[in-house]
């Protein structure tokens, strides 16, 4: 992570979105950021018509693995780099909890680390116990890359939001991210941030509550450097006034006001913190440093030796 630079997007930035609810999300921020998105799956259908597709040749499995989608991600990556070639800043969207996701989003990163790099990813509920260990390695990987990392956890959505259906839970977090990304520039984000919002509502003061109440699910007190909070256009100016008047009762932090964020209604808190403790938890050997990991340079990945095997993993 490079600490406390800023992310600023203008005319030269080029979204890049991974795997399914990467490519949606990519596809929605670029139409109202007016930038560039290029798609990039080893799934033909997450393409999203009137954007560049990359498409990452598995051959023979119907549902590749984390590491067999890797070993054939080289052309792609090669690729890749061609499209972004003259873009200084690079939005990265990517669902971890996704294979495709946790696969390439590290790859990905890695190569954009030298440029301007906002990544913007979601990480599994917490059942599905197969995917935490892939996505807290791939998110170690991007947040070190990446000049801003935001988190948008679903198992934290759930957990403050028990009666949601998993569909509601999507629909509230992938709002939320959207809101966040399409005010970009509108709001200054560094370093990694945590998104909390709850299920869309009208009333303000509860939407609120709902957010403090997952940002301290997900990280203590002490640990939030400051927020910004997203709030619909379609807000009074009162309630705005009064709801960042609320905030600096909750929090000692300071918060920045977005309003006009989406059209989704009810408030998002985007909260700059150092204490991920809950994500390194999902790989028990993160606390060994990448410096003094062997393997760090390359994400772990299956050989492609073209034997015309099926691969078995
Ligand atoms: N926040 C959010 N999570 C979702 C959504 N749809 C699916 N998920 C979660 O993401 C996982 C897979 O999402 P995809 O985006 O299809 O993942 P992928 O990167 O395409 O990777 P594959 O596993 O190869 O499909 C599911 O197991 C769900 O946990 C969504 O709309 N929003
Ligand atoms: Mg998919």
């Amino acid at each position: 992570m490079h600490g406390g630079c800023a992310i600023h997007v203008d005319r030269d930035g080029l979204v890049v979105g991974i795997g399914g609810v990467g490519s949606r999300l990519a596809a929605e921020a670029a139409r109202t950021l007016r930038l560039e998105c290029v798609v990039v799956s080893a799934d033909e259908s997450d393409r999203v018509p009137g954007h560049r597709f990359i498409h990452i040749k598995c051959g023979a499995p119907a549902n590749p693995s984390v590491h067999h989608i890797r070993g054939a991600a080289q052309p792609a990556l090669k690729d890749l780099e061609s499209v972004s070639n003259g873009f200084d800043t690079v939005l990265l969207v990517a669902n971890l909890a996704g294979r495709t996701g946790a696969a390439l989003a590290p790859m990905v990163s890695g190569a954009f680390a030298g440029r301007h790099l906002a990544s913007f990813v979601v990480m599994p509920f917490g059942y599905e116990e197969d995917r935490l260990f892939q996505a807290g390695i791939a998110l170690a990987r991007i947040r070190k890359d990446s000049h801003s990392t935001v988190i948008l956890d679903n198992d934290s959505i759930l957990e403050c939001n028990p009666d949601l259906s998993v569909d509601s839970c999507y629909e509230a977090g992938n709002g939320a991210l959207a809101g966040i990304m399409g005010s970009l520039g509108r709001a200054t984000l560094a370093g990694d941030c945590v998104v909390s919002a709850g299920p869309e509502s009208r009333d303000v003061d509860k939407s609120m509550r709902d957010s403090i109440k997952m940002l301290y699910g997900t990280a203590p007190p002490h640990s939030v450097k400051h927020s910004v909070l997203y709030m619909s256009g379609s807000v009074p100016v009162g309630v705005v006034e009064s709801v960042s008047r609320l905030t600096r009762g909750i929090t000692d932090a300071p918060v920045a006001v977005v309003t006009g964020a989406s059209s989704r209604s009810g408030v998002v808190l985007v909260s700059a913190t150092d204490a991920l403790a809950k994500f390194e938890g999902y790989d028990p050997l993160s606390v060994i440093p990448g410096d003094r990991t062997l393997d760090w340079e390359e994400p772990e990945r299956s050989v492609n030796a073209d034997l015309g095997l099926y691969q078995l993993e």
